[in-house]
């Protein structure tokens, strides 16, 4: 009796894993292409990106690599469209990528099985890390123009659609119907818009989401060409899916992006990446555009820039590596995401200093770089990821406090989050940036670490520094007290900080359950 009514109880209180905006805030996100980061078997086949084919990654091949993904700090991971694709070569390739839908209701059989799928997603959250799928709605890819519609489950017939009609390059300034309602993609590869105005074609959608997050276990949906479909079209569709939504929408303008975070959670900050990508490709870009830009979506968005996925690189846009070469500006660059108020994500292999350009040489296959961990770039991951979480678990405020710019200058930036204090700059290697922080908020006197260069420094009388860096390197300052074991050398990986509460719950759930089952 009391031991049903015990496990009764932890049943009824046992939350979903699935991860609201508020759980997926203190994360950071690994961004990989499920084709491209690792084999099942550990075989490293050759992959020229230019080919644009599939090259071997799965499901499995994510599971058996988990540690590195975790080893660099990472508690979640962004994988491609899982659903199946067309088929064989087009006039761009294979669909390695997975953003070429064919039938909503069958997985990719290239990326592996359900089964794979979902022991991806129960390893995964053994881990306490979390899982994001990318999904799209707004299309189907058309081998063929005009399409054969009858290919496509569920939606085989053309008025399912809205007619062929291209998006022009002034529609995207001046015809968000056309945006909306236009096709994607070329007449060598259309992407069929599929009619989401259609309110059966609405409640396919809403069912199949629902179904999908909750199949596999997922925790959070990137939504890919959000602003391809009707803004009223998104908060049935988010509710359906009941976990983190952050929505793809490719725009330079933090005003154009704004009304998207009001339907969705959030958006992946392409406002700020548009300011971030230039001023780290050279010594000559503008930091204080950043700034600028920052300030307005923290006005602008509806939950400031607090939700927002922060990203210098992604599958769509050239490398930063492909711009610079320079470490100190890819390492400034690479700190960005990990120093602002939104969610941090690293696109893999960043971190291994890969450096295409434009898709699809910006696909290479992870398995070329044998997964070192020795590299600086990799260091340098773990350590962001291990400042972030010291600073949370010092001040757990930190997450909510927005970033404050205390200088703002084309070549450095002072970015205030107490109780860090980011000092980056694009004056490049070889060069001595000064940065002078009258009022950095910290107490007098205080003793501060740089937790890049695990250096000390000192706070002046008024908590202010005044810090020359070294070789075009960032700094992280934080009081010493708070810096925990970031320079100890011992890394954080898995460190008290990083537990959720949802897996303390876990772990309390399964207390309580053992208890009960022994009075069974
Ligand atoms: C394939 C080939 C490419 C070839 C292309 C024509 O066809 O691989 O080499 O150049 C998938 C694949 C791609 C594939 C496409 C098309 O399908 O991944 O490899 O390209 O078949 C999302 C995904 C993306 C995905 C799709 C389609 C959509 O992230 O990976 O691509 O499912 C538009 C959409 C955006 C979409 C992007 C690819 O296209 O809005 O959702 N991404 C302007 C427009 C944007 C537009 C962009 C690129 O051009 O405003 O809407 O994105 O066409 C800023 C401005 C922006 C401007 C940018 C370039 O500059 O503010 O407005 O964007 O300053
Ligand atoms: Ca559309």
């Amino acid at each position: 009796m009391l031991a049903t009514s015990l496990l009764t109880a932890a049943l009824l209180v046992a939350p979903a894993l699935a991860g609201s905006a508020g759980d997926w805030r203190t994360r950071t996100i690994y961004q990989l292409l499920t084709d491209r980061f690792a084999t099942p078997d550990g075989s490293s086949p050759t992959c020229n990106t230019g080919d644009r084919k599939y090259c071997g990654g799965t499901w499995k091949g994510i599971t058996t690599k988990l540690d590195y993904i975790q080893g660099m700090g990472f508690d979640s991971i962004w994988i491609s469209p899982v659903v199946a694709n067309v088929e064989g070569k087009t006039a761009y390739g294979e669909a390695f990528h997975g953003y070429w839908t064919q039938n909503i209701d069958a997985l990719n059989p290239h990326f592996g099985t359900a089964d794979d799928l979902v022991n991806l997603s129960r390893e995964l959250h053994k881990r306490n890390m979390y899982l994001m799928v990318d999904v799209v709605v707004n299309h189907v890819a058309a081998p063929t123009n005009p399409p054969d519609f009858s290919i496509y489950t569920p939606f085989n017939q053309a008025s399912q659609f809205h007619p062929e009609v291209f998006i022009q390059g002034d529609d995207y300034t001046n015809n968000q119907t056309a945006v909306e309602q236009g096709w994607l993609g070329d007449t060598n590869l259309p992407l069929a818009d599929i009619n989401t105005e259609d309110p059966n074609i609405v409640s396919i959608y809403n069912n199949w989401i629902s179904a999908l997050v909750k199949n596999y276990t997922i925790d959070g949906i990137r939504i890919d060409t959000v602003k391809h479909v009707r803004q009223d079209f998104w908060p049935d569709f988010a509710k359906a899916a009941g976990v983190y939504t952050v929505g793809e929408v490719l725009d330079d303008k933090p005003s154009y992006l704004a009304p998207y975070t009001k339907v969705i959670d959030s958006v992946l900050d392409y406002s700020t990446y548009f300011k971030v990508f230039p001023a780290f490709s050279s010594t000559s870009g503008n930091m204080s555009a950043i700034a600028d830009f920052v300030q307005q979506a923290q006005g602008e968005f509806s939950n400031g820039e607090f939700f927002v996925g922060s990203f210098i690189e992604n599958h769509d846009q050239p490398r930063l590596q492909s711009a610079t070469k320079d470490q100190s500006l890819v390492m400034n660059a690479m700190a960005w995401p990990f120093v602002q108020d939104g969610i941090p994500i690293l696109y893999y292999g960043q971190e291994q200093g890969f450096a295409g350009g434009n898709d699809p040489d910006n696909r290479e296959a992870l398995w070329s770089s044998g997964y070192a961990t020795d590299k600086p770039l990799v260091q340098h991951v773990k350590k962001l990821n291990a400042a972030r979480r010291a600073a949370a678990s010092a001040l757990p405020e930190f997450y909510a406090n927005a970033a404050k710019f205390l200088v703002a200058t084309p070549n450095t930036l002072a970015v205030s989050k107490p109780p860090m204090l980011a000092l980056l700059s694009n004056s490049g290697s070889g060069s001595s940036p000064q940065w002078d922080v009258p009022n950095a908020g910290f107490k007098a006197n205080e003793e501060l670490v740089d937790v890049v260069g695990c250096g000390k420094v000192k706070a002046d009388g008024n908590g202010g520094v005044s810090v020359k860096g070294n070789n075009g390197m960032p700094q992280i300052l934080m009081p010493s007290s708070a810096a925990g074991s970031v320079c100890s050398g011992s890394g954080t990986q898995g460190s008290s900080a990083s537990r959720s509460p949802v897996h303390v719950f876990g772990v309390v759930l399964a207390t309580v359950v053992s208890v009960a089952m022994s009075f069974l």
